[in-house]
């Protein structure tokens, strides 16, 4: 029997972007009479890169009104294209490379086919630019066995650019900017905290001086 071998204390990671882009079939022939959207649903690497060197296969798990549910994508890119008419929540089962010998993970998307709003001030979304969801998520290898180590060593992978691009949602001025955002955020709400604390203080005040 051969042992396997584990790199003790050791984990390497890869980023994966996963998530749909939609249009709006606008009535053209795409699939039922009722399908108003066409979809596509994805699995990739932060550049497009082939991930098939640590993904064996994909399995997505559509509503169950869709003929054939489970498709399972078994080379890149690891998608799939439908029509349909509503949002729903799609399970995404990511196997691992077989000499790996990791169990598969799983991930969950809902199907985004409706936009917001533009740019947050109440603007409608133009009528044909895409709807996207997509999600950036690293997965980690700990202690992975040793031969597949050295195939994720061999297979060095691109990480999110320094800028943001049309082309890239996902970089670390995205991400800064998030952190600034959130950062408001807090602050903002510990104001509002103190104003609501002070202002019920003074109610309170009002009432027993009744
Ligand atoms: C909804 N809870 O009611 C969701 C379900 C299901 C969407 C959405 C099927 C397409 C077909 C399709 O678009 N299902 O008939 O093949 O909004």
């Amino acid at each position: 029997m051969t042992s396997i071998k584990r790199m003790k204390g050791l984990s390497l990671s890869r980023p994966v972007i996963y998530g749909n882009s939609a249009t709006p079939l606008n009535g053209k022939k795409g699939g039922d009479a009722d399908h108003t959207h066409r979809w596509t649903i994805s699995v990739r690497g932060v550049n497009n890169e082939d991930i098939s060197y640590f993904v064996r296969k994909v399995a997505f798990k559509l509503h169950d009104t869709y003929d054939n549910p489970n498709r399972v994508i078994e080379k890149p890119p690891f998608e799939v294209t439908e029509t349909g008419w509503g949002e729903f929540d799609i399970i995404i089962k990511i196997h691992f490379n077989p000499i790996s010998g990791e169990k598969p993970l799983t991930l969950y998307h809902h199907l985004k086919l409706h936009p917001y709003e533009e740019d947050g001030l109440g603007n409608p979304w133009p009528k044909q630019k895409p709807v996207t969801s997509y999600q950036y998520d690293e997965i980690v290898f700990n202690e992975p066995i040793d031969s597949f180590y050295t195939i994720l060593q061999e297979n060095a992978t691109s990480n999110v650019p320094l800028k943001k691009t049309p082309h890239h949602q996902f970089s670390l001025q995205a991400e800064q900017e998030e952190v600034e955002r959130l950062d408001k955020a807090l602050k903002t709400t510990s104001q509002e905290i103190v104003r609501y604390r002070e202002k019920c203080k003074r109610l309170e005040a009002e009432l027993l001086a009744k």
